[in-house]
């Protein structure tokens, strides 16, 4: 029956970087069912950024980005020879499991779970040059969800869940940022995560050791998967400094 398995030849074009969005599957459900504070949870958020890590150490990417249930994992090597198939089953595989596995490593009770946690994933093959383009847009796109989390949860306050979207729908930009300012909500002083996502990338940092030929401690520096809550906005330059890119 081999032949029956009609994708399992889908390839990855050769000499493209690729992204592999994942993406939470029903965690609107899950939020309510962990209590999640509303908008944003630094909990979640932290569980998050451990599957970041997890898959850092798994798969050495260039970078991993995430905000909300969205996780982007950029590639530079291509793994499982680019099959298509595989990329995308393990990640989401992979993903489901390492977030469940930190969920519940954080004290987090099982019994507030209805049942087992899925990500989906997607693979998305960029040019060099696209890359930039592409992360300024999931991070336009975290910016919006802040706006409109933000904006819900204020709505909430006087309506109906579908009267609140049914308003949100009709707002501009500006009409959300008048609605959170009057509310006293200040959008540009909100936590740097929640307006830019969080994102996690290998850069120096000092490890203390100790040297036995001189006996003495010493410093050095080494490369490491660093967690950085306060991302700058995305741009040439901070892509230029990532290592592998
Ligand atoms: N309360 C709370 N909810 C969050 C947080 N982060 C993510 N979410 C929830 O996760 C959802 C993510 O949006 P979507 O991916 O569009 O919704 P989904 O329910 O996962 O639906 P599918 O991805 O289509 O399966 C949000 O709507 C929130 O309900 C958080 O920090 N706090
Ligand atoms: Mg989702």
């Amino acid at each position: 029956m081999k032949e029956c398995e009609i994708y399992s030849d889908l390839k990855i074009p050769c000499s493209s970087k690729i992204v592999v969005r994942a993406d939470g599957r029903n965690f609107h459900r899950l939020a309510r069912e962990l209590a999640l504070e509303k908008p944003y949870d630094k909990n979640f958020a932290s569980i998050m950024t451990m599957v970041g890590i997890d898959i850092f150490q798994e798969f050495s990417p260039i970078l991993v980005y995430i905000f909300s249930d969205e996780i982007n994992i950029l590639l530079g090597e291509i793994p499982f020879a680019g099959r298509v198939e595989k990329i995308d089953s393990v990640f989401s595989g992979f993903i489901s499991s390492s977030f469940t596995h930190n969920l519940l490593m954080n004290n987090q009770d099982h019994e507030q779970l209805s049942g087992p946690i899925s990500f989906d994933s997607r693979i998305v093959p960029l040019s060099t040059e696209m890359v930039v383009r592409y992360f300024q847009k999931r991070q336009s796109a975290a910016w919006r969800n802040c706006l409109n989390g933000y904006a819900y949860w204020t709505l909430r306050d006087e309506h109906s869940s579908q009267k609140a979207v049914q308003i949100l729908r009709k707002l501009k930009i500006k009409d959300l940022n008048d609605l959170l300012f009057n509310k006293g909500i200040k959008i540009s002083e909100l936590p740097s995560w929640q307006r830019r996502g969080m994102g996690i990338y290998r850069r120096d940092v000092e490890v203390a050791g100790f040297n036995p030929v001189e006996q003495k401690n010493v410093i050095s520096i080494r490369k490491k998967a660093f967690i950085d809550w306060k991302l700058p906005r995305f741009g040439s330059d901070f892509f230029e400094g990532l290592e592998k890119f």
